[in-house]
C-alpha cells in the first residue's frame, strides 16, 4: 500500500511542488501542499521542504498565502477559474507568480513542525528557520485582515478558503449571494469534464463562487470594510482551530529556531478561548460556523464541528461535547468502526453519500481528528479511526472521496493527500 501511495505522489510531482491531482487540480493548492509535505516527509523529506517553499515563495506581501499557485506552463485553460480569472497581477503586493486571491485553512506551520519531527537535522532546522518568518506572517494577516466581527476569529470570505467548498455549512450564507446559474453559460466548467457532474457542486453554487471572486476581487482583494461591501462572511471552526493549532506549532518552531514561543502559546490560548466563546453552542453541545452577516450560528452539523478537537487546549467540556457529537450516530467514531467519519451527518435529511463535501469521507478531515484524539487521550478511539482509513485506501485506492456507507473510491482516482496522510497513518501506531 506505501508503494502505491509513493508511486501517487511520485506521479503528481511537478518540477517543484505536488499537484493534487494531474486532471482535476494541475496547479498547487495551499492546504493540499501543508498536507502532501507530512506525508513526504516520511518517503522524500528534501521535496517535502521544497514542496512549502514553493507555496511560501507566493506569499502576498500583506501576509497571505495563496490557495493556488499557478503553474505558468500550463495551457489557458487547465483550470477553472484560471489565473486570467483572479488577475492577481493587478493587487497590491501579490507576488511575481500568478496565484487566486483567497487562502485555505492554515496548516503549514503544523506540517513544517511534523516534517522536521520526523527526521530533525541540520538542514531540517535551517528549512523551519527560513520558513518561521513567513509562518507568523501568515497569522498576522489573518488575525488582523480577517477578523471582520473583532471578537478574535478569522472569517473566511470564500466557501474554498474553508477548504470544504460545498459543504452543507455554507447553504445559508450562501442563499445571501446574489447569483443566477444561468450565469455559467459564459464559462467552461473544468471540474464536470474530469469528474461526474453529480457529484461536485451545482451551477447554481459555481455562479455563487464566482460572484464572491468578482466582489472580493473588485476590491483588489483588500480586506478593509469588508463588512460594508462582501456578500460572504463566516468564522468557520476548522479554519479557526487551524490558526490555534499552528501557534502551538510555532511555539515548538520558534524553541528550534531561536525565537520566543511565549507570544505563541499567549495567541494560541486567545484564540481557543475565542472559538469556544464564539462557535460553541452549549444548547446542542456543537461548533458550528457563524455567520457574521446575520450573527447566527448555521444550522447544520457537519464534520467541521469535530475538528476543534485538534487544539491541544481545548477544554474539558467541549472536549467531552465533540466526543459525543464524533461516537453519536451522526459520524459513527467507535474503537471498532467500518469507514471513516462522514463529512456531514448521517442522519440529515440533506445527507448525500456522493456528492463531494456533503457526505463522502475525505482522509485530510479524518487525519485531523485522529491526531486530536491521540493529543486528548483517547488511544482506543484513535486506532479505531487510523484502522478505519487505512482499510478504506487499502479497499479503493488512493481517491480524493469516498462513498461513506460502500468505501468506494470517488472524485480523482490518484489524489496526493490522500496518498500522503496514508503514509503518515501507516508510519504511526
Ligand atoms: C477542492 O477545491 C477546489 C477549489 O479550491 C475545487 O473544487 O476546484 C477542495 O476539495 C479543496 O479543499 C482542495 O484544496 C482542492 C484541491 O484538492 O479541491
Amino acid at each position: 500500500m506505501s508503494r502505491l501511495a509513493l508511486a501517487t505522489l511520485d506521479g503528481n510531482w511537478e518540477h517543484d511542488h505536488t499537484v493534487p491531482s494531474r486532471t482535476l487540480y494541475p496547479h498547487q493548492w495551499s492546504w493540499d501542499s501543508a498536507f502532501i509535505a507530512i506525508g513526504l516527509a516520511h518517503v522524500r523529506p528534501d521535496r517535502a521542504w521544497q514542496e512549502l517553499g514553493t507555496l511560501f515563495a507566493a506569499q502576498w506581501a500583506d501576509g497571505r498565502v495563496p490557495h493556488i499557485v499557478f503553474n505558468p506552463r500550463l495551457r489557458v485553460g487547465a483550470y477553472f477559474p484560471g489565473p486570467e480569472f483572479w488577475d492577481s497581477a493587478a493587487a497590491d503586493g501579490a507576488p511575481a507568480a500568478a496565484t487566486s486571491g483567497i487562502v485555505q485553512p492554515p496548516v503549514h506551520a503544523l506540517a513544517a513542525w511534523l516534517v522536521h519531527r520526523r527526521g530533525p537535522s541540520a538542514a531540517s532546522r535551517a528549512a523551519l528557520a527560513e520558513l518561521y518568518p513567513g509562518l507568523v506572517a501568515q497569522q498576522r494577516y489573518l488575525a488582523q485582515r480577517r477578523d471582520v466581527a473583532g471578537g478574535g476569529l478569522a472569517c473566511v470570505v470564500h466557501p474554498w478558503e474553508s477548504g470544504l467548498d460545498n459543504s452543507p455549512a455554507w447553504d445559508a450564507p450562501m442563499a445571501a449571494v446574489p447569483a443566477e446559474a444561468e450565469t455559467m453559460r459564459a464559462y467552461r466548467r473544468h471540474d464536470t469534464a474530469h469528474a461526474d457532474a453529480a457529484h461536485r457542486p451545482t451551477d447554481l453554487d459555481y455562479a455563487r463562487y464566482l460572484a464572491m471572486v468578482q466582489s472580493y476581487r473588485a476590491g483588489r482583494y483588500r480586506d478593509d470594510d469588508l463588512a460594508d461591501r462582501h456578500p460572504f462572511l463566516v468564522e468557520c471552526p476548522l479554519f479557526n482551530a487551524a490558526r490555534g493549532a499552528a501557534e502551538h506549532a510555532l511555539a515548538s518552531i520558534a524553541t528550534v529556531v531561536g525565537a520566543d514561543p511565549e507570544p505563541h502559546r499567549e495567541r494560541a490560548a486567545r484564540i481557543t478561548a475565542a472559538l469556544v466563546e464564539r462557535l460553541f453552542d452549549p444548547a446542542t453541545g456543537t461548533f458550528r460556523p457563524r455567520d457574521v452577516r446575520t450573527g447566527r450560528l448555521v444550522p447544520a452539523r457537519t464534520v467541521l464541528g469535530l475538528t476543534p478537537l485538534m487544539l491541544p487546549d481545548l477544554p474539558a467540556p467541549q472536549v467531552a461535547a465533540v466526543l459525543a457529537e464524533a461516537c453519536s450516530a451522526r459520524f459513527g467514531l467507535a474503537g471498532r468502526m467500518d469507514r471513516p467519519l462522514p463529512s456531514h451527518d448521517r442522519t440529515a435529511a440533506d445527507f448525500d453519500p456522493l456528492r463531494y463535501w456533503r457526505g463522502p469521507s475525505w482522509m485530510n478531515i479524518n487525519w485531523l481528528v485522529w491526531r486530536g484524539l491521540r493529543a486528548h487521550g483517547r488511544p482506543e478511539l484513535a486506532a479505531g479511526l487510523r484502522r478505519s482509513m487505512i482499510d478504506l485506501v487499502a479497499g479503493a485506492g488512493c481517491h480524493e472521496y469516498f462513498h461513506p456507507d460502500t468505501g468506494a473510491g470517488l472524485g480523482s482516482p490518484a489524489f496526493s493527500w490522500t496518498a500522503a496522510l496514508l503514509l503518515d497513518a501507516l508510519a504511526e501506531v
